[in-house]
C-alpha cells in the first residue's frame, strides 16, 4: 500500500504509537520555533524544566510579535529572550528580521523535517514539504528539552488541485475557497496533503500562503510535495543543499479526496467575522473601505508586495484609504527596495511599517470606529484588530491593493490586464539579523526586567470540581476571546497575573473579578472552543482565576492540549442537547474524577436545576495522568530522575 508524504515523514519520526489516525502517537522534532509573544513563557519553562542545553537539531526565537515598544515591558522580553537564546542554545532573530513563518521559510525550514512551534501558523513551512505543526509554549520548550511531541495520529487528507489559475485569482483564493467548504472546524484531526498537476503551477511562498491559512481549518498541519518549485525556491536562497524531492507513492492512500479545479476559481473574500465567512468578491463590490492592511504570515513575500506595488505604482492611495504594508522578512523588504518596488509604495502614499505582525494581531493602526479594514491577514475574528466595532475582510493582495486605489472593495479582475512579476532567481541572503548561539554558555545568565513574573504552579488537580457556570459561551470561540492580544494586552505575555485580568475581556469585562471572587468556576463551551492561536495564556490566565474544568461540544487541538499541559480538565458533552440545559450561575460538581477519567464518561451534576449530564474526555492515558498531576511541568519533573 502506498504512503502519503504525510505518513512517509511521521514514519521517519515516529517515537511511540500505531499510525492509526485518532491513536497518540509521539514524534521526534528536528526544529522548533518560538515568537516573542509565547516565547518569553516558553523559555521560562524550559529554563524550569533544568536542562542545561536546547536537544532538538535547531531551535530559533523569533522576536516579531510584540515590537510596538511602547513601554519597558517588550524590551525588556526580547533582552530576556536573548539571552535566553544565548544560554541554552537557540538562534536568536531579531527585531526588525521579520515574521517568524516568513523568515523560517527562507532560512531553516526543509523539506522532510519535522518542526514543532509555539505559533499557530507554523504549518507555513508545510510549502516546503515540512510536517510543521502548531503548539504551546510547553510543549515546544519539552521539544527543545528533547522529548518527542504527542499527538493524535492525524487523518491525511488529500487537496488535488487541477489545472491552472484564471489571472488575478491567487494562492489566497485557494485556501479562502477550502475554507469556504470544510469550514473552521473542518481540518480538525486531519493534515492537508496537496497533490496534482496544480501544485507545480505554484510557487513556493504560494504555496506557503495555503498551507499557512490550514491552521484556519483547525488543521494539525498542511503540506505540498517537495519538487522542482521547491528547489528553486531553496536555491534562491543558497540552501539547495537542504533540498530532497519528497513525493507521495503512486499508489498513496487517503483517509479522504477533495478536488480543487484552480480554473474554476474566482477571487475570494472572507467576511467579518470569520475566515470561512466566505463570498465571491463579485458579490461584495463597492463597499466602501476605510483601511487596507498588507502583510502578516500569510501574505507578505516578496513576489506579494511586488504584485502590490506593481498595480499601485504611479497612482495615489485613495484619499478615504489609510494604506499600510508590512514586509514579511527584512530579506523581503531589502529586496522590495532593490528592485524599486519599495519607492512605487512610498509614491503611492503606503505607509510602511517595519517586517513584523504588527496590525495582524492588532499592534498598531487598529480602524476607525465601525471601520472597513480589507487585510491581507489569515484571522478577521471580532475585535483583534484593536477596534471592537470595525469589520475586517480577508482578501489577496491584488484585492487589497485594488480596493486601496478605488477606496471599496473591487474584484481585481477589473483591473484589467494582469501584471506579471518574477521573483529573483537568487535573494540577498544576509543572516546577519540572526544571532546564532555562542559555543561556551555555561557563564550566560538569563536577563529579567520587572514584568517578568514568575508562572503560577498548578497543584494536582482535586478529586472533586465544584462551582459555578462563570460564562456560558457559544460555537468557535477564539482564543483571541478567551485571552484577547493587541498592542495593550501583549506586552503582559510574561506577567500572568497581570494579564489574567484580561480574560474574557471582550466577552464579559467583569470576568475576571466575577472568577477570583467566586473563588474560581468552570467555564461551559460550545463546539471548536479555543479555535485560533496557540497562545497557552488561554489556559494559564484561566488557571491563574481559579477554572480548573472547561465543558463544551469539542475543542480545537492546540487549545485541549494546552488546558491539559496546565492541569485543567477539557470535558466533552456527551449529549450536545445537554448544552441547551446548562446556564451561566448554575452550579456543577464534577466528583471521583480520577476513577471517572479512568472509565472514560464523567457524570457532571448540575446542583442548581438537580440534572446530570454525562461527559467524556478523549483524553489519552498519558495526557489524564498530566491533567492529574497539574500540568506538563509537573509531571515532566515526576519523570526526570
Ligand atoms: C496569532 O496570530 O493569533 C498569534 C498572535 O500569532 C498567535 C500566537 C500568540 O498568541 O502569541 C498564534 O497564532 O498562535
Ligand atoms: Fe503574526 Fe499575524 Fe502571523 Fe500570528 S497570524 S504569526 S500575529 S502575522
Amino acid at each position: 500500500m502506498g504512503e502519503s508524504i504525510t505518513r512517509k515523514i511521521i514514519s521517519a519520526h515516529l517515537v511511540e504509537g500505531e499510525m492509526t489516525p485518532g491513536c497518540e502517537i509521539a514524534l521526534r522534532i528536528d526544529q522548533t520555533l518560538t515568537q516573542d509573544a509565547t516565547g518569553t513563557m516558553a523559555y521560562l519553562e524550559f529554563a524550569a524544566m533544568g536542562i542545561p542545553s536546547i536537544r532538538s537539531e535547531l531551535a530559533v526565537s523569533y522576536i516579531d510579535h510584540n515590537t510596538l515598544q511602547a513601554g519597558f515591558e517588550n524590551a525588556d522580553d526580547h533582552r530576556f529572550l536573548r539571552s535566553a537564546a544565548a544560554r541554552f542554545g537557540a538562534h536568536l532573530s531579531r527585531a526588525g528580521n521579520g515574521i517568524c513563518h516568513q523568515v523560517h521559510l527562507e532560512r531553516f525550514g526543509a523539506p522532510g523535517k519535522t518542526l514543532l512551534g509555539s505559533d499557530s501558523h507554523t504549518p507555513t513551512c508545510g510549502g516546503l514539504g515540512m510536517l510543521a505543526i502548531g503548539a504551546g509554549g510547553l510543549d515546544v520548550a519539552a521539544a527543545m528539552a528533547g522529548y518527542p511531541f504527542y499527538l493524535q495520529m492525524p487523518k491525511v487528507v488529500n487537496i488535488r488541485l487541477h489545472g491552472q489559475l484564471p489571472p488575478w485569482v491567487t494562492a489566497k483564493d485557494v485556501i479562502l475557497e477550502i475554507l469556504r467548504r470544510l469550514t473552521v472546524k473542518g481540518g480538525l484531526g486531519k493534515v492537508l496533503e496537496y497533490s496534482g498537476e496544480g501544485v507545480s503551477h505554484l510557487s513556493v511562498p504560494e504555496r506557503a500562503t495555503i498551507t499557512n491559512m490550514g491552521a484556519e481549518l483547525g488543521a494539525t498541519s498542511s503540506i505540498f510535495p517537495s519538487d522542482g518549485a521547491t528547489k528553486r525556491f531553496l536555491a534562491s536562497q543558497a540552501r539547495v543543499d537542504a533540498f530532497r524531492e519528497l513525493m507521495p507513492d503512486a499508489d498513496a492512500v487517503y483517509d479522504e479526496v477533495i478536488d480543487v479545479d484552480l480554473a474554476q476559481l474566482e477571487p475570494l473574500i472572507a467576511l467579518p467575522h470569520m475566515p470561512d465567512n466566505v463570498v465571491r468578491i463579485a458579490d461584495a463590490a463597492g463597499k466602501r473601505v476605510d483601511q487596507v492592511f498588507i502583510g502578516s504570515c500569510t501574505n507578505s513575500s516578496y513576489s506579494d508586495l511586488v504584485r502590490a506595488a506593481a498595480i499601485l505604482k504611479g497612482h495615489t492611495v485613495h484619499p478615504d484609504v489609510s494604506l499600510v504594508i508590512a514586509p514579511g522578512s527584512r530579506q523581503v523588504f531589502h529586496a522590495l527596495a532593490l528592485s524599486g518596488a519599495l519607492a512605487d509604495l512610498i509614491a503611492a502614499g503606503a505607509r510602511i511599517l517595519e517586517s513584523a505582525c504588527g496590525p495582524c494581531v492588532g499592534v498598531g493602526q487598529a480602524p476607525t470606529s465601525g471601520g472597513v479594514s480589507l487585510r491581507t491577514c489569515n484571522r478577521n475574528f471580532e475585535g483583534r484588530s484593536g477596534t471592537g466595532d470595525a469589520g475586517v475582510y480577508l482578501v489577496s493582495c491584488e484585492a487589497a491593493a485594488a480596493a486601496a486605489l478605488t477606496g471599496k472593495i473591487t474584484d481585481p479582475r477589473d483591473l484589467g490586464e494582469p501584471i506579471a512579476v518574477q521573483a529573483p532567481e537568487r535573494f540577498l541572503v544576509d543572516d546577519s539579523m540572526i544571532i546564532p548561539p555562542p559555543v561556551q554558555r555555561e557563564h550566560i545568565q538569563l536577563v529579567m526586567g520587572p514584568n517578568i513574573k514568575p508562572f503560577p504552579a498548578a497543584s494536582p488537580l482535586p478529586d472533586e470540581i465544584m462551582g459555578e457556570v462563570l460564562l456560558r459561551l457559544g460555537d468557535n470561540v477564539t482564543t483571541d476571546h478567551i485571552m484577547p492580544a493587541g498592542a495593550k494586552i501583549l506586552p503582559l505575555r510574561s506577567n500572568i497575573p497581570a494579564i489574567s485580568m484580561h480574560a474574557f475581556e471582550r466577552v464579559d469585562p467583569s470576568f475576571a473579578q466575577r472568577a477570583l471572587a467566586a473563588g474560581g468556576g468552570i467555564i461551559v463551551g460550545g463546539a471548536n472552543y479555543g479555535q485560533g492561536s496557540s497562545r497557552e495564556h488561554a489556559a494559564i490566565a484561566p488557571l491563574y482565576l481559579g477554572v480548573r474544568a472547561v465543558l463544551a461540544k469539542s475543542f480545537a487541538r492546540i487549545h485541549m492540549q494546552n488546558l491539559v499541559n496546565f492541569g485543567l480538565l477539557p470535558l466533552v458533552f456527551a449529549r450536545d442537547e445537554d448544552y441547551d440545559h446548562i446556564q451561566a450561575g448554575d452550579r456543577l460538581a464534577i466528583g471521583q474524577i480520577r476513577e471517572q477519567l479512568a472509565y472514560g464518561v464523567l457524570s457532571v451534576r448540575n446542583i442548581t436545576r438537580d440534572t446530570v449530564y454525562p461527559v467524556t474526555h478523549g483524553l489519552s492515558k498519558r495526557q489524564i495522568e498530566i491533567v492529574l498531576a497539574g500540568g506538563l511541568l509537573n509531571y515532566v519533573r515526576r519523570q526526570t530522575p
